[in-house]
Formats: C-alpha cells, sequence, structure tokens
C-alpha cells in the first residue's frame, strides 16, 4: 500500500460553519497487488480537523502503520474477508478504511472486467443529478456564481453553507438567493451543526418560509432527540449528516425518527459497503437518502458515483461536485459532467486513469519528487 498526501486549492474560499477551505488534502492511496494489478483509494476530511476526527495525515499514518500489514498478509481478492480483519484490529477510523476498500474494489473491478457499481449489487442508473454548494460567503458573488451555472446547465440545485452568522443574517442571504433563482432551482441549506434546537426551530420555520426546499443537519449530531422533534414539527424535510457514522446510528436515527432524509457519505459510513447498508436501513425505515460528499476529488467521488449508481431511488439527489471545487485534475480524462448531472464511469474497477504528472506536481513533499 502506498500513500500519499496531495494538496490541491480550491477555486475560491469554500467557506463553512465550522471552517473556511482554500484548498483539499486529498490522501491518495495505490494498492500493489502481487498479480500486477493496482488499485486506488482517496480519503479527505473537511478543514483538517475541524469537520471530524479523522486528518488526511492520520489517515496516512494509520493506513501506513496499521493497515499496511494486514493488507500484505492478506487475499486481495477476498475483499469481505479482508475488511473483516480490518475490522477486527481498527477500531473507528472510517475514513481510512473506506479509501481500503476502495482501492481494493478498484483492483477487483479491474481484474474481472466490471465497474465497481457492479461488485456492488449492479447499477440502476448510469447518470446522477449533482447540485452544487453556494459558500463563497458573499451573497451577491453566490447569486452570480448561481447564474452562471444554471446558464451552462452544469446546476439546478443548490446547496447554502449557514450558521456562521447571526440566524436572520443567514435566513437574509438564503432568501435573496431564492428570491433571484425563483423556481429555476432548489435552494437547500446545510447548517453543519451550528444552532442549538431552539434556534433550530425558529430557524427552520423562517427558512421554509424563504422557500428553501430541506435542512441539513442542524442541530448535534448526538442530539437524536432534538432532531426527531425537528423532523416532527418542520414543514419542509430535516436531512441527517454528520449524525450518520454508518450502519448502527443509521439504525438508531431511523428508529427515532430523526431525520427525514439521509445523506448517505462513503467515508462517513466507513465504505461502500457500509454506504450501501445505510441507504438499505432508509429504505426499509422509509426515510429517503441523498448522495453526499467529503469534498473529495476525483478518486473518492468516481466510488460515490459507484454507490449512488446502485440505489433504488435518489429523490434528492447528489453533491458529487467535489472534483469542480478544484482548481487541478487528478484524472488523465476528467469525470463527465453535464446537464446537470455527473457520469458514472463505466470501465473496469472505478474507470478512472490518474494523471501522473500532475499527481506528483500536487503531492505535498512535491519539492524532493522528480517528474519523468
Ligand atoms: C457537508 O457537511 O455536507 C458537502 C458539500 C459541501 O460543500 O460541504 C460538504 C460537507
Ligand atoms: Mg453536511
Amino acid at each position: 500500500m502506498e500513500t500519499n498526501i496531495l494538496e490541491v486549492p480550491t477555486v475560491r474560499p469554500h467557506v463553512l460553519a465550522m471552517a473556511t477551505m482554500e484548498a483539499q488534502v486529498v490522501c491518495l492511496v495505490r494498492l500493489h497487488c502481487s498479480d500486477g494489478i493496482e488499485g486506488v483509494g482517496e480519503a479527505t476530511t473537511i478543514g483538517g480537523l475541524s469537520y471530524g476526527p479523522e486528518s488526511p495525515e492520520g489517515i496516512k499514518l494509520a493506513i501506513d502503520r496499521y493497515f499496511d500489514p494486514l493488507l500484505r498478509s492478506g487475499d486481495a481478492t477476498r475483499i469481505a474477508s479482508l475488511m473483516g480483519v480490518i475490522g477486527k484490529h481498527v477500531v473507528g477510523n472510517h475514513f481510512a478504511k473506506c479509501a481500503v476498500e476502495t482501492a481494493l474494489l478498484d483492483a477487483q473491478g479491474k481484474r474481472l472486467g466490471v465497474p465497481v457499481s457492479e461488485l456492488l449489487g449492479g447499477r440502476v442508473r448510469d447518470r446522477l443529478p449533482v447540485l452544487w454548494t453556494l459558500a463563497s460567503g458573499d451573497t451577491g458573488r453566490d447569486i452570480e456564481e448561481a447564474e452562471a451555472m444554471l446558464a451552462s446547465r452544469r446546476h439546478n440545485a443548490f446547496k447554502l453553507k449557514i450558521g456562521k452568522r447571526p440566524l436572520g443574517e443567514d435566513v437574509a442571504h438564503v432568501a435573496a438567493i431564492k428570491r433571484a433563482l425563483g423556481d429555476r432551482a432548489s435552494v437547500r441549506v446545510d447548517v453543519n451543526m451550528a444552532w442549538d434546537e431552539t434556534v433550530a426551530r425558529q430557524g427552520v420555520a423562517m427558512l421554509a418560509d424563504a422557500g428553501c426546499d430541506l435542512v441539513e443537519q442542524p442541530i448535534m449530531r448526538h442530539n437524536r432527540a432534538g432532531m426527531a422533534r425537528l423532523a416532527a414539527r418542520s414543514p419542509i424535510p430535516i436531512m441527517a449528516d454528520e449524525a450518520l457514522q454508518g450502519p448502527a446510528s443509521a439504525y438508531d436515527y431511523a428508529t427515532a425518527a430523526a431525520a427525514d432524509v439521509f445523506a448517505v457519505k462513503i467515508e462517513q459510513s466507513g465504505g461502500l459497503y457500509a454506504a450501501k447498508d445505510v441507504q438499505a436501513i432508509a429504505q426499509a425505515a422509509g426515510i429517503a437518502v441523498y448522495g453526499g460528499t467529503m469534498l473529495e476529488a476525483a478518486v473518492g467521488t468516481a466510488a460515490s458515483a459507484h454507490v449512488f449508481a446502485t440505489f433504488p431511488t435518489l429523490p434528492f439527489g447528489t453533491e458529487l461536485f467535489g472534483p469542480l471545487l478544484l482548481t487541478e485534475e487528478i484524472l488523465a480524462e476528467p469525470l463527465d459532467y453535464a446537464d446537470y448531472g455527473l457520469g458514472v464511469p463505466d470501465g473496469p474497477g472505478l474507470g478512472v486513469t490518474l494523471d501522473e504528472e500532475r499527481i506528483a506536481f500536487l503531492r505535498r513533499d512535491a519539492a524532493r519528487t522528480t517528474i519523468s
């Protein structure tokens, strides 16, 4: 297993309640199998350690020191068994597990000549709707950005990052954007847990009046009862994101009716199979699903796309725009974004090829890297 840290600038500062991102830091993993096949995987976080307990540097360390010996003694063609062994020896570390499982699945797909989606039960769609996050921190600039996305038919649904400013200012920001876009676009918000329940109760009602279609993780993930109260009273759907740390938490939230929609994320779930389990729990509970992102670059985005392509329904679409937020492409052939959506790659494995020169350039230790 080979791990490298890449640092890729964003096209503009990305302002969230808990961090402002000016670059995305990617832990890129490559699994060199003894039959000569290479699998790739990726882990990202948001704003270093400001979103969750794993950081790109920590993920690299965990893989190098603790996953690598387990992989060396395992059989890469028996993914479930190998991930089971890893699960026994490594507690938590969901993002690292996802990167490793992605690489195993990519290698296996290449070995068998099938896309990863087919190893996960089979795709039911070849394209996924993709929204864009307006998070420049400035209302006028966000409206201009949205207009450009609509004009180029790249996105017609937008997620606004709020929770950093006082409630009144945040709602005025959302209302101004919705007023400007009208029926041409769906407008949703992500609070990233920044509110307490009292503010959230008021905020959700005000946002509904402003024409907002959905509110994502308004309060702390541990306040499951509060999320259930909000979901029961809200006129618009309440979506869980940070709360969903894999199948057990999904089951917990589903039994408590603590959300109307689940944002399914492969890294947060603990891997591609775990994300499928989260979707299955949602489906059994009558909860809608949405394809979430950890703002992954193209490898993690392709892996997510293969998973979401297998979901029987995807009523709220996806936010798989990560590569579009970055100034640099890491693939030889970029992912296919057009007509408000993303094409799910159909080659073997993830169906992507790395641009090795670009990757050598983006490595944090690039000064010591020779570009051949
Ligand atoms: C999140 O919390 O959903 C997804 C899109 C985006 O802009 O930020 C992420 C994180
Ligand atoms: Mg979120």
